[in-house]
């Protein structure tokens, strides 16, 4: 297995919650480390670039309010299958259907308040990556 790297955002619902120590111990339980880590506040214009993707959704706007509505963590994950393994630890997007033992699962409030964000694939990861943190940031 390759060892990747993943975009990790601890939602603003999560930090409220001051449960980003709880959320790093899952990460570290599945095998990731935190290779980069920053506490920030998006800016309205971070957020809706970051989430550009979702521009056409009806849920745009409103997400866009929520990422918004208060301090998140960024982080750099690290590990063999890094991005596949922390889809995992997350659950499923609506906590409804996320897994027992899942960050969702345990965290989440809604399909939009869900704690946590994850790069999707490698191309998405490496986009999200450079978004954050530059290369020297990274160990
Ligand atoms: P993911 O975070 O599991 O990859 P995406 O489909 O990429 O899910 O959606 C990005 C984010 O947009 C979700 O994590 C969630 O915060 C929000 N979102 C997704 N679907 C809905 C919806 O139907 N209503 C409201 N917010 C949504
Ligand atoms: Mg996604």
């Amino acid at each position: 297995m390759a060892t990747e790297r993943t975009l990790s955002i601890i939602k603003p619902d999560a930090v409220k919650k001051n449960v980003i120590g709880q959320i790093f111990a899952m990460y570290e339980a599945a095998g990731l480390r935190i290779a980069a880590t920053r506490k920030t506040f998006l800016t309205k214009a971070q957020a809706q670039a970051f989430y550009a993707v979702h521009a056409e959704r009806p849920f745009y706007n409103s997400l866009v309010e929520f990422m918004t509505s208060g301090p998140v963590v960024v982080s750099v994950l690290e590990g063999a299958d890094a991005i596949k393994k922390n889809r995992e630890v997350m659950g499923a997007t609506n906590p409804a259907q996320a897994a027992e033992g899942t960050i969702r699962k345990k965290f989440a409030d809604s399909i939009e308040a869900n704690a946590v964000h994850g790069s999707d694939a490698p191309e998405t990861a490496a986009v999200e990556v450079a978004f954050f943190f530059p290369a020297s940031e990274i160990y």
